[in-house]
């Protein structure tokens, strides 16, 4: 993005920056209310770290990670410990990956990669084609020939983590900022079709992943930017064009602010049939006003079903490309600001998601028992499967019984030729066979009928018996 935006955070009004007190007392009256009648919500579990609370609502908490601080500890020790998703900030991109025409270096994205697979994280993969970032061969070349690099520079790319990402930014910032049209770059002036072939390009790759378009100030409904992306996805849907999801960067400042009407645009894109994601979230500003902020957006995310998860661009102030602007949710020591808590408790509000099987009505029995009916050894686990030709998706729903979990470890066995290649919110046994899935360390704890969620990728037939869930 290479708009200068003014800084600062004054625009919020005093009626918003009262609003947290107003909304603390009706919650503790409303939950005061629920628990009097209906007896699960009390029993629900609140998760005390970012990805955790984020997985009991089914969605995941990420951060943009520089590989060069990966040996930095107090860095490690907020990522491993907040986090389940991450984005290499600059390590993906075409000037790092391809220096030379044909010549890839992986190595430091492979850095981050790795980290995120030993700790149990998935990966967000930033960004396959971008006017930007570019190496200066790709710069200079134009027409057939860079059409033909930036296509070769996808498949080469995606095949090299096929089985290994979430999603990819595909496309990365193609619109104008104003104008509704099309960002001049020289990849648009390849033909207007390169973003449509950017993504036939990398489905054809690596077909798990998800495709996402990736942009910056398309948080406002009104902004023509957002009606001019949102007539691109809604072309590619009808028309075909394999797209999964829409990612908002959601860089906020007193120039580009946090406006009312986001999660307006949120549904409108995920009523077009794909995922959003908020992909590089920052706020500019401090103390409440920043928190509020922050608080606004996450629930904005959780009251729309089809937006999957929040990543912030960075951790720690210090670690942000506007650091002036303290926009991140850690200071600069690695300390939790107010908007570290305002996004967590935002995560936390409302309980669990409750497990899909409880029923709404007591059974028909003339003699109730007095306590809920055990669950076998303590928890339920239930199956979501993508299958296509040759791989599958599994997600994974563990579900507390009537008492809350301190770890747990989910058994399924896996058909004959199917091997795993990445798994998320848990660490696997092995990669064939009969497989035990372990929590890790910020899911283990699960609140009495509270859930959480994990998953894995493989090649070959998804698993289909019912898995065991064990606790402890
Ligand atoms: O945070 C990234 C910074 O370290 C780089 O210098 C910059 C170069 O373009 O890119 C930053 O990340 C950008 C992201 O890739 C795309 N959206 C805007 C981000 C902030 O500029």
């Amino acid at each position: 993005m290479d708009k200068v935006l003014a800084r600062g955070s004054g625009s919020m009004s005093a009626a918003a920056r009262s609003r947290p007190r107003t909304a603390v007392v009706s919650m503790m009256a409303g939950a005061a209310m629920i628990a009097a009648t209906v007896a699960v919500a009390t029993s629900a579990s609140a998760g005390t770290t970012l990805g955790a609370s984020a997985a009991e609502k089914g969605r995941y908490f990420g951060t943009a990670v520089a590989a060069n601080k990966l040996s930095d500890a107090t860095y490690v020790g907020i990522l491993n410990r907040e986090f389940n998703m991450v984005t290499p900030e600059n390590e993906m991109k075409w000037d790092a990956t391809e220096p030379s025409q044909g010549q890839f270096n992986y190595t430091n994205a492979d850095r981050i990669v790795s980290h995120a697979q030993a700790n149990g994280m998935r990966v967000r993969g930033h960004a396959l084609a971008w006017h930007s970032q570019q190496p200066g061969w790709a710069q200079n070349l134009s027409g057939t020939a860079l059409r033909q690099a930036m296509v070769n520079h996808i498949t080469q790319a995606a095949t090299h983590y096929q089985g290994k990402i979430y999603a990819w930014d595909v496309v990365n910032e193609a619109f104008a900022d104003s104008g509704g049209g099309r960002r001049d770059s020289n990849l648009q002036r390849t033909g207007n079709d390169w973003i449509e072939v950017a993504f036939r390009t990398a489905r054809a790759a690596d077909p798990a992943a998800k495709l996402c378009y990736n942009d910056y100030n398309t948080d406002n409904w009104t902004w023509e930017k957002t009606q001019a992306v949102y007539n691109m996805v809604k072309d590619f849907k009808a028309r075909g064009v394999p797209i999964d999801c829409v990612g908002l960067q959601s860089h906020f400042n007193s120039g580009s602010p946090y406006p009312s009407n986001y999660r307006t645009t949120l549904q409108n894109f995920a009523a077009l049939g794909v995922d959003v994601q908020i992909t590089e979230l920052d706020i500019e500003g401090s103390g409440s006003t920043q928190a509020t902020t922050y608080g606004n957006v996450v629930r904005d995310c959780l009251a729309v079903s089809r937006c999957t998860g929040i990543t912030v661009w960075g951790i720690r102030d210090t670690d942000s490309w506007r650091a002036s602007g303290t926009p991140l949710l850690f200071d600069g020591s690695g300390n939790k600001k107010p908007a570290y808590t305002a996004v967590l408790d935002a995560l936390n509000a409302g309980g669990t998601t409750p497990p899909p099987t409880t029923p709404t009505t007591p059974p028909p029995t003339s003699n109730p028992p007095t306590t809920p009916p055990p669950s076998g050894n303590g928890c339920t686990a239930s199956l979501t499967t993508n299958q296509w030709q040759g791989g599958f998706v599994t997600t994974v729903r563990v579900t507390a019984g009537a008492t809350a979990l301190n770890g747990w470890a989910v058994g399924l066995t896996l058909p004959g030729g199917a091997s795993l290649t990445n798994t998320w919110n848990a660490q696997p046994s092995g990669t064939s066979g009969a497989l035990t899935f372990r929590n890790v360390a910020y899911n283990g704890q699960v609140g009495a009928g509270g859930s959480t969620e994990f998953g894995f990728q493989g090649t070959g037939t998804a698993p289909s018996g019912a898995p065991t869930c064990t606790a402890g």
